[in-house]
């Protein structure tokens, strides 16, 4: 028997991005495990994935392509309403069809709609966005994740970095703010603990009660959508009581004495009636936080899906700025490491292929984009990557959208889904498991390669593939679309950033995860696009390959007196740990913004604020549905993806409406009752879980295939509402009522 294990890399959205092997036996995967060699996978899987086998092999996979012969709305659908077809079959419908609403509506009328089925680099965005840039399709705004968050931090920072996760591990403070670590980010837990041995303490900030919430030192159940408060307040604390560090302050931030001024406003009294937290609590915290060395915030995404999320991630975002945190190792902040993988991203995406600049469509709105949209109308919906039917906000108006007559919609994909349950054409993907592709992470900082494993099964074509397709068959003749799949990835590493300086395909082949090379200072880090086009900063230390287990660190300038550096003449070692902002920050100052002009421009405070959601109980609208509630994720779900597993669906409970005591016993509820929820878009029906997983005030629902729970999940109650910056999603600023069902 043949045996071979292949190197590959966990592509699903999650920050841990882990290195994987796959025991392959004469061309059948048998075994997957976690790479013992990556230094933050570590040897171990999440539940989810470490059953992969079962995902890749099951029975109801999409393995071939299919034309819908029944009409739409039999929800869920059955075979009856597909026939299989060929690849050239399809491929030749489509062109067929593109081509004709192209000659009716021009070219806009046709919407690319993708987001987080892979995150490789190839297979997220590459030959797909050739293919539409030069279709001249509608561009699509890729926004309901983490938009609102990005543009907080950047406003901050200047930049998308931070804390490595291995140095939590010599934190002595850590907390986890809005970011639900056992579920969403398990890699990151071991070296919290290996922390807590060591004596460090875990604050946990969330609404909900999660498993990171119960095992940690101090749990604070803030009222959803009140962080920028609760930050403030702290700041205000901190500043007040001045135990904020000066030097720090002076040297490398700008707008201090706006911000004295405005957190004079968030007394730690005024902070509680908005946040639920006494204000003894808020002064502990405060106190603890800037008191205790080194301390490490991990932000996660959960916070920023609110009105003010934006906002809500600004003001987190500089209390390391006040406490000069970022200087220690193990001090800090992670909320995504993703802005130093500066990959050549725009060469594989061709927007330079645009007969002219295409209308922009925010996904968030998608339930708008269809139905209201003129000039032209969305005709043709092209979804890869994405279970809009289950993701989207409001639901019923995107249900209503994918019913539009007329319409015409092509689902590339691997089960057959809520979306697919709309589609036109079905086209069979692959897995991870049965294409190559580049890796990167918004977790850590180790670029890798995943190599193909398998051979596709059945008739399945990765993304890559699928659109090369379509491009040949469209008879685009740029050399774009011919272009082998290693030689996008040598596209992608030829950046020429410092970054990947000796960093290339068959190092990664052969090592399987590279830590970026990246520099002692943080001067040298110019990960914005913007700046990287106009920035040409000087190069301080250039990592170079000494031996498989050594790498080599020049300085190309004196080093600063960094703790932690091993100093060998004029080398150190690597392994440096990462201290993205020691010394400052990327922006054109070189300062943390804590005032910033460009906010002012957009109606927003230039120093930060809080202002309570639209949908919150500190507005008008908690008259008539007076319960926030949060669109959660499972833990043993990703998004939709795993849902519809048997194995997975053993480990969660899906439609249920988790409700405190208080408010169950105020409507005559007991637990396992059916319930309805509702509000002015719609309703939903659950099962009612009494418990302390919400304070009262709060219930939560979750996020899984509509079709598990007939047909409706819980974005019917969500709302097409942006955040305050970065034009995010609201998942989480929703206001319900709930009633015996
Ligand atoms: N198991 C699992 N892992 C995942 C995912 C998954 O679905 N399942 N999803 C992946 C994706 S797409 C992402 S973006 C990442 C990141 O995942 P996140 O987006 O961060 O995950 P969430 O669970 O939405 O939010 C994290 C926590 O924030 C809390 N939260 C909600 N509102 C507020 C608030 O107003 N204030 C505060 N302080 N906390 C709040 C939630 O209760 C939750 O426990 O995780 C990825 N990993
Ligand atoms: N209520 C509520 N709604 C939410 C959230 C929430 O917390 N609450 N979270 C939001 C967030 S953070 C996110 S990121 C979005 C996620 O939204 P999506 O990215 O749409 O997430 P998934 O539900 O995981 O759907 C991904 C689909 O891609 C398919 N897929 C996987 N790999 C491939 C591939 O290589 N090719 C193709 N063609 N398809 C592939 C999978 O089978 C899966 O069906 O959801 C958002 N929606
Ligand atoms: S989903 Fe996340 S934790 Fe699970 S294997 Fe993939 S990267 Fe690792
Ligand atoms: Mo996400």
């Amino acid at each position: 028997m043949a045996t071979r294990v292949v190197h590959a890399a966990c592509p699903h959205d999650c920050p841990d991005a882990c290195g994987i092997l796959i025991t392959v036996q004469d061309g059948r995967a048998v075994r997957i495990q976690g790479d013992p060699a990556h230094p933050v996978t570590r040897g171990f899987l999440c539940a989810k994935v470490a059953k992969y086998l079962d995902r890749v092999y099951a029975p109801d996979r999409v393995l071939h392509p299919y034309r819908r012969v029944a009409g739409k709305g039999s929800k869920p659908c059955n075979q009856a309403d597909f026939q299989q077809i060929s690849w050239d079959e399809a491929l030749d419908e489509i062109v067929a069809r593109f081509r004709d609403i192209i000659a009716r509506h021009g070219a806009e009328a046709i919407l690319p709609y993708s987001y987080g089925g892979t995150l490789a680099v190839l297979n997220n965005a590459s030959m797909d966005r050739r293919f539409f840039h030069r279709l001249g399709a509608s561009r699509l705004e890729r926004t309901i994740c983490s938009t609102a968050g990005g543009a907080g931090i950047t406003s901050v920072y200047g930049a998308k970095l931070g804390t490595e996760p291995e140095q939590f591990a010599r934190s002595r403070y850590i907390v986890a703010w809005g970011a639900n670590i056992h579920g969403n980010n398990v890699h990151l837990w071991p070296f919290i603990e290996e922390a807590r041995r060591k004596g460090a303490r875990l604050v946990v900030i969330d609404p909900y009660r999660t498993r990171t919430a119960r095992c940690a030192d101090w749990h604070l159940p803030i009222n959803p959508g009140t962080d920028a408060a609760l930050a403030l307040g702290m700041m205000h604390v901190i500043i007040n009581e001045e135990l904020y560090d000066a030097d720090y302050v002076a040297r490398y931030t700008f707008g201090f004495e706006q911000l004295c001024a405005r957190v004079q406003e968030y007394d730690p009294g005024r902070v509680a009636r908005w946040t639920g937290i006494a204000a003894a609590d808020i002064r502990r915290l405060a106190r603890e936080y800037a008191g205790t060395r080194p301390a490490a915030i991990r932000l996660n995404y959960g916070m920023q899906r609110a009105d003010n999320g934006g906002m809500a991630v600004r003001a987190v975002c500089m209390l390391p700025c006040l406490t000069g945190s970022w200087k220690e190792i193990g001090g800090g902040l992670q909320l995504t490491t993703s802005g130093a993988y500066a990959l050549d991203r725009d060469s594989l995406q061709g927007a330079e292929l645009q007969p002219r600049a295409a209308r922009v469509v925010n996904m968030v709105e998608l339930g708008k984009a269809l139905r209201k949209l003129s000039d032209p109308p969305v005709q043709g919906l092209f979804v890869y990557n994405s279970n809009p039917a289950a993701v989207a906000p409001d639901h019923n108006q995107v249900v209503a959208g994918l019913l539009r007559p007329g319409l015409f919609t092509v689902v590339h994909e691997q089960f057959f889904t809520d979306t697919t349950d709309y589609a036109d054409i079905i086209l069979p993907a692959t897995t991870f498991f049965e294409h190559k592709d580049l890796q990167a992470a918004y977790g850590h900082y180790y670029l890798q390669m995943s190599d193909q494993a398998i051979a596709p099964l059945g008739d399945c074509r990765s993304n890559v593939e699928l659109f090369r397709g379509l491009a040949l068959r469209f008879g685009f003749e740029d050399p774009c679309f011919r272009q082998p799949v290693e030689e996008m990835i040598d596209i992608a590493l030829a950046s020429g950033h410092p970054h990947l300086a000796g960093i290339d395909r068959a190092r990664l082949e052969r090592e399987g995860h590279v830590r970026l090379n990246l520099p002692l200072n943080s001067m040298n880090v110019i990960p914005s696009e913007d700046a990287r086009r106009n920035t040409n900063a000087p190069l301080l230390g250039v990592r170079v390959r000494a031996s498989e287990s050594r790498d080599l660190l020049f300085a190309a300038a004196p080093l600063s007196s960094r703790p932690g550096l091993a100093r060998q003449g004029g080398d150190v070692l690597s392994n440096a740990p990462y201290l993205p902002f020691a010394d400052g920050f990327p922006t054109p100052t070189g300062r943390a913004l804590l005032y910033n002009e460009a906010l002012a421009a957009q109606g927003l405070d230039p120093v930060a604020a809080f202002v309570p959601p639209a949908e919150s109980r500190h507005t008008e609208a908690a008259r008539a549905y007076p319960l926030e509630m949060l669109a959660r994720k499972c833990d043993n779900f990703l998004n939709t993806t795993f849902s519809n597993l048997p194995s997975m669906q053993k480990m969660e409970t899906p439609g249920l409406l988790e409700i405190s005591q208080r408010d169950a016993e105020a409507r005559g509820i007991r637990d396992g009752d059916r319930v309805r929820v509702f509000n002015a878009r719609g309703e939903i029906f659950l099962t009612a879980r009494l418990g302390c997983a919400t304070q009262p005030g709060v219930v939560a629902a979750s996020l899984h295939w509509a079709k598990l729970s007939g047909g409706r999940n819980v974005n019917v109650l969500t709302s097409e509402r942006l955040t305050d910056m970065g034009a995010g999603p609201t998942f989480n600023s929703v206001l319900v009522q709930v009633e015996p069902a």
